[in-house]
């Protein structure tokens, strides 16, 4: 019997680090600041025939409007209240999104931001997105309510009353990031306004939650509010699936607070991954691919059944949060494509795939001076919407990485190769690396300055494969380049270092 109880708590215990993607599906794609009409459509005419397990959307509560700059994309990150209208659309729009993405089988993971609301010196009056009342000198918002009560003001030594330093744990959880209203989430008050914003999202028949800002509340408010929360609605789960849980916390080393102490909690962001991937494509510090053999965990990344892993986040492609110069992303787009390539394939963690919008970089010594700048908008700080050309690109600035085919193709490679250890590693030594996975998945890649050329022991069983990062495959052809593979598992590969795009991927579901 006690065995019995041990299983089923060990089996509630791990759910919330399940993303409860559907048929076969593993990867989220991160919809950054699109609007749900938007979202709905890309998952009926995308993102569900492209085998995306889910989408990750942009905070939908209530924030606040900001002129100075011209609506930033982060104002959304400065809620006024928990009231389900903003950038992207209305509460309805939202309703009839989940609904559709869900029926198509796409999960949705909201990014909901529940660590503090807007700025102290933000004023009064109604300059929020649904037009709002509130007041955030006096730390009054009626809608929810909150007042200043169900603030952490007296809790913060700091003289600024802001987060001054990383290494005091005590700083970092009760005083405000970025002089944003840290809430008091030790409150029962507070804890039960959280639990229903939340609660209202999966009622909707949201799959999850990116968590904002995890570093500033305390692993075990944290957990008081997730204790809170509901199983997912049955219309799209099975009764008593618990809503998938990833957490925001910064942790490249170097501070107190360690990501691991909010793994019993959910998944983590694991910066360490999109930070080091960066280095290591772009060579610096003498990084190489074939030091790549133990990926992973053997890099001091935390366990891969915790980890959340990108390539960039919108906060680090534009010099936000963390991960630094080395960060690679759409600017950068040819080593970019062989870097998502290399998570897609690669065994470690759940992955997510950002989606992004072009803005006016500025570099000024090393800092983007246009770091604020919103989505593609009209005049009066309105999202645009994502026109799709007919070449399946996105237009109007909407970048769409998530649709290019060399990493739209990886997504598919990933669902393909699930389940199946990293085998039959191979690298030269250098910056040429190939490994496949298991039996279903075979990837091979040329980083360095010059051609790759070699006979490599595929895994796969014998025959005739598409090429899926050159091409497709297409009814009974391949597209881009095709890869023979001997009764003996073992191909040729030829990849000139000058090729855009110098790595070939082929799998099961790509065979002839
Ligand atoms: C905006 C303005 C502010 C203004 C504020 C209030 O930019 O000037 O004061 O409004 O009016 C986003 C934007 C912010 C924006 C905010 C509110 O990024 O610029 O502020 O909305 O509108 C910390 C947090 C982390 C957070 C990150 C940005 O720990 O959770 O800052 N990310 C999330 C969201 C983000 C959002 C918020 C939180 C707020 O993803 O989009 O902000 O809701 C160290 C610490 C990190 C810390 C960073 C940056 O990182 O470890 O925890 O992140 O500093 O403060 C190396 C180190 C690394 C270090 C990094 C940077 O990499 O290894 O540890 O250097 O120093």
């Amino acid at each position: 019997m006690k065995l019995l109880i041990l299983v089923a708590l060990f089996g509630l215990s791990i759910a919330q680090h399940n993303p409860n993607t559907k048929y076969g599906r593993t990867s989220i794609v991160h919809l950054f600041e699109w609007r749900w009409a938007d979202i709905a459509a890309e998952c009926e005419r995308y993102l569900g025939p492209n085998g995306y397990g889910g989408v990750q959307i942009s905070p939908p509560s209530e924030h606040v409007k900001l002129t100075n700059p011209w609506h930033p994309w982060w104002q959304r990150y400065q809620p006024i209240a928990y009231n389900l209208c903003s950038r992207s659309g209305t509460e309805e729009e939202l309703r009839d999104m989940i609904t559709r993405c869900n029926n198509i089988g796409v999960n949705v993971y909201v990014d909901v931001v529940i660590n503090h609301m807007c700025k102290a010196s933000n004023g009064e009056g109604t300059h929020s997105s649904c037009g709002t009342y509130f007041n955030a000198n006096k730390e009054d918002f009626p809608s929810v309510p909150y007042s200043y009560l169900d603030f952490n003001d007296g809790k913060c030594k700091t003289g600024s009353g802001q987060i001054e330093n990383y290494s005091d744990i005590y700083q970092v959880r009760d005083c405000r990031l970025e002089n944003l209203l840290d809430l008091a989430m030790e409150k029962d008050y507070v804890r039960g306004k959280v639990a229903d914003y939340l609660n209202s999202l999966i009622d909707m028949g949201v799959a999850g939650f990116r968590v904002d800002a995890c570093k500033h509340m305390w692993p075990g408010d944290l957990s008081s509010v997730f204790g809170r929360l509901k199983t997912l609605n049955t219309k799209w789960f099975p009764s008593g699936t618990k809503p998938f849980i990833y957490q925001e916390v910064i942790d490249l080393g170097g501070e107190p607070i360690k990501a691991s102490e909010y793994f019993e909690l959910g998944r983590v962001t694991e910066f360490k991954h999109s930070a080091k991937i960066g280095t290591v494509f772009r060579k610096w510090d003498g990084e190489k691919l074939s030091y790549l053999k133990n990926w992973g965990e053997g890099w001091g990344f935390m366990p891969s059944d915790k980890a959340l892993v990108f390539v960039d986040n919108h906060d680090n492609q534009r010099g936000h949060g963390a991960g630094g110069a080395s960060v690679l992303t759409f600017w950068d787009s040819r080593l970019y494509k062989i870097a998502a390539g290399l998570m897609l394939a690669h065994p470690f963690g759940v992955t997510r795939v950002m989606s992004s919008y072009r803005w006016d970089r500025k570099i000024v010594n090393g800092k983007d001076e246009n770091d604020w700048m919103g989505p593609p908008s009209y005049s009066d700080g309105s999202t645009k919407p994502v026109p799709i050309n007919p070449d399946s690109t996105c237009g109007d600035g909407w970048v769409c990485e998530h649709r290019w085919r060399q990493i739209r193709n990886m997504v598919i490679f990933r669902n393909v190769v699930s389940g199946q250890p990293l085998s039959n590693w191979w690298d030269n030594g250098n910056n040429q690396i190939a490994f496949s996975r298991g039996s279903k998945g075979f990837i091979v890649i040329n980083n360095d300055d010059w051609g790759l050329n070699e006979t490599l022991n595929t895994g796969l069983p014998g025959g005739m494969y598409c090429d899926v990062i050159s091409g497709d495959k297409s009814g009974g052809s391949c597209t881009g380049k095709q890869i023979s593979v001997g009764s003996d598992g073992r191909a040729t590969f030829s990849i000139s270092n000058t090729e855009e795009d110098p790595f070939i991927a082929i799998h099961a579901d790509s065979k002839l």
